[in-house]
């Protein structure tokens, strides 16, 4: 038997709040319609829209400081694949789940494939962890794992991403998303040139074992475990090696990896414009890696790179198509809520960017118009468009309002009977 929400409990829900919604649904569209904006053509585009789910999202949420289990958190993959299913039934719009090894290792992955596709998932990119060590392991990754000066350590971490490469297949997956913690705490710890160098013999390993229809995403972060040097701390360094590694290595921007007030829609910009854009970790942050609900701090950003993304949608076609991931954890809230909550506000961004005139914006710009460039994207970005997500999920038969209906399902307290509490942290971490 299912453990996911009732379909009869959303369609009550929904008739609940239809007649609301309709009547907001009618005055958006005909607010819209003497822009000259059709509100179908929108709420279609957000009814396609995706973005997958971290795994290790509905886990235990917490700091490097400390861990707080919650209720009826999932004891493994199969059970966090139950969460994601949830997250994706309510808010329709995270049909990826992206994995986490060895987090989310299982001996059965025909199960957990047949579990995913009866859940309407699929398995989006696998991420690889060279940045902890596991019981098991032979060769410490304390002084780095592709960057390591010792040979050995190198190979194990080489080894244990062409196992992720492997295990993506058997689930479908098509891509391969690595971050390292490698670099440095001390002036003259490393060899800035050789650590690198050693990083790009490494993943040349690793882009040799790629399947031919597999991208392999670079991520960035500008510092955190290294506190003085990061081997691949920023877009232009993770673009070198994208372009050294070939033509399937990608960049990956997770939003919170930058030094606060970067202009992250310019990276995006510049990368896409180069076709290196692989895809992103939407989050927020005000001071680092915060890992804070997408939206939550910032949504002017997330507007402003959805609008990026448009641009080069509009000018690439439909070669272009990075991946949307979200990558969050928390101390305060149920992950599932906010993982719902995310997925709304990058779908959100997503809709508003679709709405900015594009006519107008290239003609105030031709004219060095930067009072109208400027509002135009305002425009854009004031507009509710609340109401087309809530219509798009009805009609893809999610709910209207996501959070209300989860509350209202008693899933958690359903889960929490089935899953007993763990004692203290757990060792899905989070980074
Ligand atoms: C690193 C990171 C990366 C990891 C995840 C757990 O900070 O963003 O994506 O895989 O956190
Ligand atoms: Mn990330
Ligand atoms: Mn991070």
């Amino acid at each position: 038997m299912s453990i996911i929400i009732d379909s009869g409990r959303v369609a009550e829900h929904n008739a609940q709040l239809r007649a609301g919604l309709d009547a907001d649904y009618e005055a958006l569209g005909g607010m819209l319609a003497r822009r000259g904006v059709d509100i179908e053509h929108l709420t279609e585009a957000a009814q396609r829209f995706a973005v997958a789910l971290p795994s290790w999202g509905v886990g235990t949420g917490g700091t490097r400081f400390a861990r707080f289990p919650g209720r009826g958190e999932p004891r493994n993959v199969f059970e966090k694949l139950d969460d994601c299913a949830v997250i994706h039934q309510l808010t329709r719009a995270t049909p990826g789940v992206s994995l986490h090894f060895p987090w989310d290792k299982t001996t059965d992955a025909r199960a957990l494939r047949q579990q995913a596709e009866a859940h309407g998932l699929y398995f989006d990119a696998v991420n690889s962890n060279t940045f902890q060590d596991q019981v098991d392991q032979q060769h410490s990754y304390k002084y780095g794992s592709l960057t390591a000066t010792s040979a050995a350590t190198r190979a194990q971490a080489v080894a244990h991403n062409i196992e992720c490469i492997e295990l993506g297949k058997a689930l479908g997956s098509k891509a391969l998303t690595v971050w390292v913690g490698d670099g440095a705490n001390f002036p003259g710890q490393h060899n800035l040139r050789g650590a690198l160098e050693r990083y790009l013999d490494s993943m040349r390993d690793i882009y040799a074992a790629l399947p031919a229809d597999w991208l392999l995403f670079i991520e960035h972060k500008l510092f955190e475990p290294a506190f003085y040097a990061t081997t691949i701390a920023d877009w232009g360094t993770s673009f070198a090696c994208a372009q050294t590694l070939g033509d399937k290595a990608r960049c990956l921007v997770d939003l919170g990896h930058h030094a606060p007030n970067t202009n992250i829609e310019m990276i995006v910009a510049r990368l896409a414009q180069f076709g290196k854009l692989g895809g992103f970790h939407f989050n927020d942050s005000k001071y680092g890696d915060d890992d804070l609900d997408s939206g939550s701090i910032n949504p002017f950003q997330l507007f402003l790179v959805f609008n990026e993304l448009a641009d080069a949608a509009q000018r690439d076609g439909a070669a272009f198509k990075p991946a949307y991931m979200l990558d969050q954890s928390h101390n305060v809230t149920d992950p599932i809520e906010s993982l719902m909550s995310s997925a709304v506000e990058v779908q959100r961004a997503f809709v508003q960017a679709q709405l900015v005139d594009r006519v107008a914006l290239r003609a105030h710009q031709e004219a060095n118009d930067a009072l109208q460039a400027a509002q135009t994207l305002k425009q854009a970005y004031r507009t509710d468009v609340s109401a087309i997500l809530a219509m798009a999920r009805v009609r893809n038969d999610g709910a209207i309002d996501p959070v209300a209906c989860y509350r209202h399902s008693g899933y958690r307290a359903r889960v929490a009977e089935a899953r007993p509490a763990k004692a203290g942290a757990s060792s899905s971490g989070i980074v």
